[in-house]
């Protein structure tokens, strides 16, 4: 069984990276100090390595210890969590390509299964669900500091279990957690609530940009690379649940701007339209009512081409 061999490779490996994916999230970073801190339990030689994260998550326990950059270019195994696809390790998968052994412990329902050992569960909300099987697996004490990171994620992927993919276990590991000590209400006032000013800046913009079209069915908006520098803010977080909430909506699609006629999607759906189809033809993916891609066209053809698509898909429903 994966677990197993996922167990042993763990146990068996002195220096292991830990990578997740590009602009990461509660749950990517959660899930990676995590492990983090449960690998060094077991005294192992551990780096996490996230490029750039959003200070929103400076609460973490350990976040301190995250790296820049991997002490070593060939690792002994390297663990990807809560990423659906080696791309999404952009600008550091030569760890997880160069380790001699790759594990991949996510929940993406498009996961592409890279990795040597894949461990993927679709039905769990987060992948921080997934990893208390697996800590436990290994014998790691669930500590107040694992568990607030691991909470950190299903809180923030499940919106504060309000979407769709919470399910009663969900609730069981998160009464786990809060035995071990965990501050739900601290996690959910410095991950859910506080935005820091830049961001909120920049959602500002966004916000007075968004079109709603189709009927209502669609809501669509932006941010460029100017944008971005002028409110020194690259923490687009929460800019596509403004379409997404809006009474009406079915899809809510936002643009970012990230080179050259280069434009990462972002997509939300409410009830029927499956957003992770939708990016599959932009050289993405994701799950059902939340999905990413990208398209290289200028932004006036851009913007036609992902709001033609969509309403495509509205239609077939
Ligand atoms: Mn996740």
């Amino acid at each position: 069984m994966t677990l197993d061999n996922i167990k042993e490779e763990i146990l068996n490996s002195k220096n292991i990276v830990i990578l997740t994916h590009e602009v990461p999230d509660g749950d990517a970073i959660g899930s990676s100090l995590a492990m983090y801190i449960g690998l060094k339990q077991l005294e192992k030689d551990v780096d996490v390595v996230i490029p750039k994260f959003s200070k929103t998550y400076k609460f973490l326990p350990a976040v301190d210890e995250i790296k820049e950059q991997g002490r070593m270019e060939t690792y002994d195994l390297a663990i990807a969590l809560d990423c659906g696809d080696i791309k999404r390790l952009n600008g550091f998968s030569r760890y997880f390509e160069y380790a001699n052994c790759k594990i991949s412990i996510d929940h993406h329902e498009a996961n592409t299964m890279f990795a040597d050992y894949n461990f993927v569960n679709p039905t769990a909300p987060a992948c921080a669900q997934i990893l208390i099987t697996v800590l436990k697996a290994l014998g790691i004490e669930i500590t107040k500091d694992i568990g607030t990171c691991l909470l950190t994620g299903i809180i923030t992927d499940t919106g504060g279990f309000r979407y769709q993919n919470v399910k009663p276990e969900t609730f069981e590991f998160a009464a786990e957690l809060l035995t071990r000590g965990v501050n739900v209400s601290e996690i959910y006032k410095k991950a859910l609530q506080t935005i820091p000013i830049e961001k909120f800046e920049l959602r500002k913009i966004a916000m007075n940009r968004v079109e709603i079209l189709e009927e209502g069915k669609i809501a669509f908006t932006y941010i460029t690379k100017k944008d971005e520098e002028k409110t020194k803010s690259e923490d687009h977080d929460g800019i596509v649940e403004i379409g997404r909430d809006i009474e009406g909506v079915e899809v809510s699609i936002f643009l970012r701007e990230t080179g050259e006629n280069e434009y990462k999607i972002s997509l939300r759906s409410n009830e029927n339209v499956n957003v992770s189809d939708i990016c599959l033809m932009f050289n993405g993916g994701g799950h059902m009512r939340a999905a990413g891609g990208t398209i290289n066209l200028p932004f006036e053809k851009a913007k036609e081409k992902i709001i033609a698509e969509c309403k495509k898909h509205l239609s077939e429903n």
